[in-house]
């Protein structure tokens, strides 16, 4: 007989949705939305739901894999386990700890996925990555500028009178604050959407502003100059309550409004149309995390927080500069899980840049690199040398639930389980503060393990299997030790499924920044405000712009999590070329012409869609999309740095695009 259980979705998303999972017979039969949920009441996507077909999939591995002579083989388990430990074990004698690489990103929100940093810290510590290519130069900007990256709670946005919603594809990649969007648009919020392409969220706008890619910074600071001139600052917080404000009067009179119009190509008017809504408060500013994948990323939101603070839209409610919301997963014990103290040695490459490392870096040599939550080849950028760098080390080990791009390249494959298979408790620090609970459902196929079984196994046979011999009753109290202090314990979590987690509704109501002034910093110790503009742009590299005159994103999918989906799909997928009206006009190209897009770094060929009201000699194709199908379009992209150091270059590309038959 067929049973509803409540559960939630694991995958790296804002929404951290609440489940109704279908079970028959130890089989996943259906997954929906669970109504009860307080924020995302029912709804959920099509990835969500496809994570039925993810379970069920026969594609699954289900064994543990060793390639000999370039072919996969089946081995046992024991045997997997074995030769992994022996191979560590000599490392760690032979050559050093740091000589394995853990390469990772974060495709499961399962908060027990930490354990992989204990299994390594226990080991003696290895080379880790540091920096982020999702979000990294943002959450660094806004640690600057406020001491930490903190939202307002997601109904906060009912009080604003306007609603920005700068670089976020909120229809696409944030469906429950669309809906909160519609609601605060039907008591009168007038909603503006600054973004290159006119996407489902820009549809339902007052106002859609283009912008070239990478300008927004500038764009900030104009609007900025706008509301000096037209004496509309808040002074009272200026002056109580921040730090620095002299270096950015100082630095605005540098440019002019003209300039910053002709090099955003924003219009005038619509700069100072910005400035008079920001000073009509209360005006929330709600970012995404594309507008910060360049170069100069920090920069750019940093500049934002600084138009947000300037207009007095800081800590008040309908207010905000809203980007990531750190507080939520700052309310979990997770040192108690990875037991950082414990690494004796240690070394960081970038995550932006671990393949040119691998290849580069000696004393040591990184031997072995084990994956985890990860699908490097398709996901970091600069695929070619990815790509190279994986397939040079003397040991690959890679676990996954399905033979992906990177999976291909290992030496080991380790089959793991998916969310319905393991219990865990889940949140995401992006979007809502509450945490979900999700038991185990169903067995897992054939010899499919969860991650967590995999760390305790090769523990024992490295001798530190009693720093692994816990229950995950035991685990889960762990981080949630001091939540159980406050009255939240694990207990209450299983029976009602979510909680709401003790963080601030809206945060700097106070005016207690974490910064060390204790203000908010327009000039922080690492610097001031610059006026900044992308890597690959005329005016950093006149030559590059000129050979490849297009600027390339590479945006989130709508069907796929990343890579997650497109191999699941009942379509085979294609890839997608989308460019603006003008380069199919310029170019002579109709709607689904097969195009070559190209820069030094590689290509790939895909068919033409043509996107009308985007902003001129911009093209996207979205990420994620596997080899077979003709990505990955991570082929283009390069791996530098944002100018924090945390953040990656993703959509700071430029490319040339030509018709082939
Ligand atoms: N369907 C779907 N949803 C997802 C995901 C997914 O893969 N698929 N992934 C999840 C994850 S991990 C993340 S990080 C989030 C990301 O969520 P978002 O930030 O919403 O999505 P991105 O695709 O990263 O960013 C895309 C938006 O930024 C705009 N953009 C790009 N460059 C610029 C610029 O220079 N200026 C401005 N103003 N806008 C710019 C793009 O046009 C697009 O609308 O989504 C999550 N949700
Ligand atoms: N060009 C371009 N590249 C991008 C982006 C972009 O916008 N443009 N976005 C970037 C962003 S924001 C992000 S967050 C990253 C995401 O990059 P990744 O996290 O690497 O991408 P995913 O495809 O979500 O997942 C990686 C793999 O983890 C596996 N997996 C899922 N659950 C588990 C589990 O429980 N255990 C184990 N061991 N494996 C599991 C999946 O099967 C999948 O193969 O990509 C980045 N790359
Ligand atoms: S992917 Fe995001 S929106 Fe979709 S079900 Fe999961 S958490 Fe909800
Ligand atoms: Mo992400």
């Amino acid at each position: 007989m067929a049973s509803i259980m409540k559960s939630a979705c694991p995958l790296n998303c804002w929404d951290s949705c609440g489940f109704h999972v279908t079970v028959e017979d130890d089989r996943v039969i259906k997954v929906d939305g669970d109504p009860s949920h307080p924020i995302t009441k029912g709804k959920i996507c099509g990835r969500g739901r496809m994570l039925e077909v993810r379970t069920n999939s026969s594609e699954r591995l289900t064994t543990p894999l060793k390639k000999v002579n370039g072919e996969f083989q089946q081995i046992s388990w024991n045997q997997a386990l074995d030769e992994i430990a022996l191979k560590m074990k000599q490392l760690k004698e032979q050559v050093g700890t740091t000589s394995v690489l853990h390469s990772h990103d974060y495709a499961n929100n399962g908060i027990l996925k930490n354990l992989d940093q204990r299994f390594f810290n226990c080991y003696g510590g290895v080379t880790e990555l540091y920096g982020s290519l999702c979000w990294g130069a943002g959450i660094e900007a806004q640690k600057w500028d406020f001491g930490d990256a903190y939202s307002h709670e997601p109904q906060d946005v009912i009080n604003s009178k306007n609603i920005i919603i700068w670089g976020r594809n909120v229809a696409r990649t944030n469906m429950h604050f669309y809906e909160n969007l519609l609601e605060a648009k039907k008591k009168g919020a007038k909603l503006i959407v600054i973004d290159p392409l006119f996407n489902a969220t820009a549809k339902i706008a007052d106002e859609h502003i283009t912008v070239k890619p990478g300008l927004d910074g500038l764009l900030a600071a104009g609007v900025i100059k706008e509301i000096l001139r037209l004496g509309l600052e808040d002074l009272e917080f200026i002056n109580n309550s921040s730090t620095g404000f002299t270096d950015v009067m100082e630095l605005l009179e540098g440019i002019t409004i003209e300039k910053v119009s002709e090099m955003t190509e924003v219009p005038m008017g619509k700069i100072t149309m910005l400035a008079q809504v920001f000073a009509d408060k209360p005006t929330a500013t709600f970012m995404g995390l594309g507008l910060q994948r360049y170069q100069n990323g920090g920069n750019t939101i940093r500049f934002i927080d600084a138009l947000v603070a300037v207009s007095g839209n800081v800590g008040i409610a309908g207010g905000g500069a809203n980007y990531a919301n750190l507080q939520v997963g700052q309310s979990f014990d997770i040192g108690n899980l990875t037991l950082n103290d414990r690494r004796e040695n240690h070394r960081q490459f970038s995550i932006m840049k671990q393949a040119e490392e691998i290849l580069a870096t000696i004393d040591p040599e990184i031997k072995m690199i084990i994956v985890t939550c990860g699908n490097p080849v398709t996901q970091v950028p600069d695929s070619s040398v990815v790509q190279q760098a994986f397939s040079s080390v003397e040991t690959l080990v890679v676990i996954d639930q399905f033979m992906t791009d990177t999976a291909r390249l290992a030496d080991y494959v380790l089959p793991a389980t998916t969310v319905f298979e393991e219990e865990d408790i889940y949140y995401s620090s992006m979007y809502h503060h509450y945490v979900n609970y999700g038991p185990k459902l169903v067995s897992a196929p054939g010899e499919a393990k969860p991650d967590l079984w995999i760390w305790t196994q090769l523990a024992e046979r490295l001798g530190f299997g009693e720093d692994f011999n816990f229950s995950r009753e035991e685990w889960l109290n762990m981080t949630l030790k001091s939540l159980s202090e406050k009255g939240l314990t694990l207990e209450m979590l299983k029976e009602q499924h979510t909680l709401e987690l003790p963080v601030k509704p809206i945060p700097w109501l106070d005016r207690q920044f974490k910064t060390p002034s204790g203000k908010f910093e327009f000039t922080s110790e690492h610097g001031r405000l610059e006026l900044a503009v992308p890597q690959e742009s005329k005016w950093r590299n006149p030559e590059l712009a000129k050979k490849y005159p297009y600027s390339l994103l590479t945006i989130h999918p709508m069907r796929s999590n990343h890579s997650q989906n497109y191999h699941l799909l009942k379509k085979e997928p294609k890839l997608r070329v989308e460019v603006s009206e003008d380069i199919a006009k310029k170019m002579q190209l109709q709607e689904d012409d097969v195009v070559r897009v190209w820069n030094e770094r590689g290509d790939v060929r895909g068919y033409l869609t043509i996107l009308s009201k985007s902003h001129p000699n911009t093209i996207n194709i979205d990420e994620g999309i596997w080899k077979k199908f003709g990505g990955p379009v991570n082929n283009l992209t390069s791996s530098g740095e944002s100018d924090n150091g945390l953040g990656s270059t993703l959509y700071d590309c430029l490319v040339n695009i030509e018709k082939v038959n």
